[in-house]
């Protein structure tokens, strides 16, 4: 299930979905595990990959050549814990809202990634027959005890060879923010193909590539995001399996999501936005391996533009503290170098992160009610995603003469 990728020789690697031959178009530099939250006598172990992404040309899939295996990053110790935002806990009613209206008789639904049961509470407090997939168990184990229907395991065609033994096909497959998590992605579209009833529906929802070169968030590419996808490579991959896009809603998450609805083919009217989106797609240039090169340039750019905006504030004997320790800031944090000479501490929420060091650049993680307590001059704000739900709470900061440092859509002081 998890074969690693098999480097053809020293620079060229095989895309994970059609298995062109490619070459990363530039690397991130040795990364470490990005939740892989650490004590001080853990520093000498830690692990690190060389972090490359690379463009398929063939199937236009965006994707990184290699990545740590999924258990050394899926395990009883995986510090997100879905349900530490109110506001995406809100989305994901909407999002099981939308879902409700596509189900047929006695509907049965399967979830994958459903970690703390965030999206999937909204079907069992409905009392809808549902299936969390989960392999971190810790997180599993906090939606099996709001009384979620879970599995630990990881999803795979064998897996869902036995869910349709144990419960029937499913009325609807869904995911948010794992799709783009599991190298092996072609045993995941053959285990919904064997999963979904003959009208069944797939709704999914991932980072999406088009916000990320036009913002350069740069930041969601860690060693959990196999693939930031796109219109055209989730077409491509469905359509080897007799499934089509029929549906594509772009989402304010995580910083530009898309939701892709897909259907077994001629099962379901396709809606017109879905040639609208694969239009832009091609006028952005996502289709064009030149746009990575210029992406390449653009991640330097801002490296180079935060680095020095902090050491500047330094200089002058200011505090800089960080603001939620997301995934994210771990590419940030090791791709421009930023340890404690930089950065003092990054308050998160957290329990199993506070008190520990952050992946690679071992800066210290302190509670968040700490903040409070010892507001620094500035805070940088690794969790943009969620600026609207902090900021809210995090009103005395500003009032109290601090000031936020983001580096999304720009690198900005506010
Ligand atoms: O794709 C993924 C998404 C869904 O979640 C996963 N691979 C991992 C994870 O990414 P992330 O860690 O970048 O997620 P978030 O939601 O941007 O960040 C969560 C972190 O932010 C948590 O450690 C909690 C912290 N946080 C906080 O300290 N105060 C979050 C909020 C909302 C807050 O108010
Ligand atoms: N859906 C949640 C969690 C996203 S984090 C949300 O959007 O907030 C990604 C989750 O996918 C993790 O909990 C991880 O353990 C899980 N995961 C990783 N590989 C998986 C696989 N093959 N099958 C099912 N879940 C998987
Ligand atoms: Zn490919």
């Amino acid at each position: 299930m998890n074969e690693n990728n098999s480097k053809i020789n020293a620079s060229l690697f095989q895309c994970w979905v059609c298995e062109s031959t490619l070459e990363p178009f530039m690397t991130f530099g040795r990364m470490p595990i990005a939740n892989n939250f650490l004590s001080e006598k853990e520093f000498n172990d830690e692990y690190f990959f060389e972090m490359e992404p690379a463009f398929c040309n063939t199937c236009k899939t965006f994707q990184l050549v290699r990545q740590p295996e999924p258990q050394q990053m899926f395990n009883e110790k995986y510090a997100f814990f879905s349900g530490t935002s109110q506001l995406m806990a809100k989305h994901f009613e909407a999002f099981s809202k939308q879902v409700l209206s596509y189900l047929d008789e006695n509907p049965f639904v399967v979830e994958i990634g459903s970690n703390d049961g965030i999206m999937l509470s909204n079907f069992a407090n409905k009392n809808i027959k549902h299936l969390g997939v989960e392999p971190s168990s810790n997180v599993a184990q906090v939606a099996k005890e709001k009384g979620i229907n879970t599995t630990i395991n990881f999803f795979d065609k064998d897996l869902a060879q036995k869910i349709v033994k144990g419960y029937g096909q499913a009325s609807a497959f869904i995911a948010a923010n794992v799709m783009c998590h599991i190298p092996y992605i072609k045993s995941i579209v053959e285990g919904i193909e064997v999963l979904l009833r003959p009208n069944g529906i797939v709704v999914f929802e991932e980072p999406y590539l088009g916000e990320v070169i036009e913002k350069t968030t740069y930041d969601q590419i860690y060693d959990e995001h196999t693939f930031l996808f796109s219109a055209h490579s989730v077409k491509y991959l469905f359509d080897q399996y007799g499934m089509e896009l029929i549906n594509l809603e772009p989402q304010a998450t995580h910083g530009g999501s898309m939701r892709y609805t897909i259907a077994r083919k001629g099962a379901r009217t396709v809606n017109k936005i879905v040639y609208d989106i694969l239009e832009n797609e091609e006028d952005q240039g996502l289709n064009d391996p030149k746009t990575y090169l210029q992406f390449k340039q653009n991640c330097e750019h801002y490296r180079i533009q935060l680095v020095n905006l902090l050491e500047q504030i330094r200089k002058k004997g200011q505090s800089i503290s960080g603001y939620a320790a997301t995934s994210k800031s771990t590419t940030i944090t090791n791709y421009c170098k930023i340890n404690t000479d930089l950065i003092d501490c990054i308050y998160d929420s957290t329990p199993i992160k506070q008190g520990k060091f952050n992946p690679g650049t071992h800066i210290p993680i302190r509670p968040h009610h700490e903040f409070k307590e010892n507001y620094p001059d500035y805070a940088v704000l690794f969790g943009y995603n969620h600026s609207k739900e902090i900021f809210a709470k995090e009103q005395d900061f500003i009032e109290q003469g601090g000031k936020w440092i983001v580096y999304v859509p720009q690198i900005e002081i506010i």
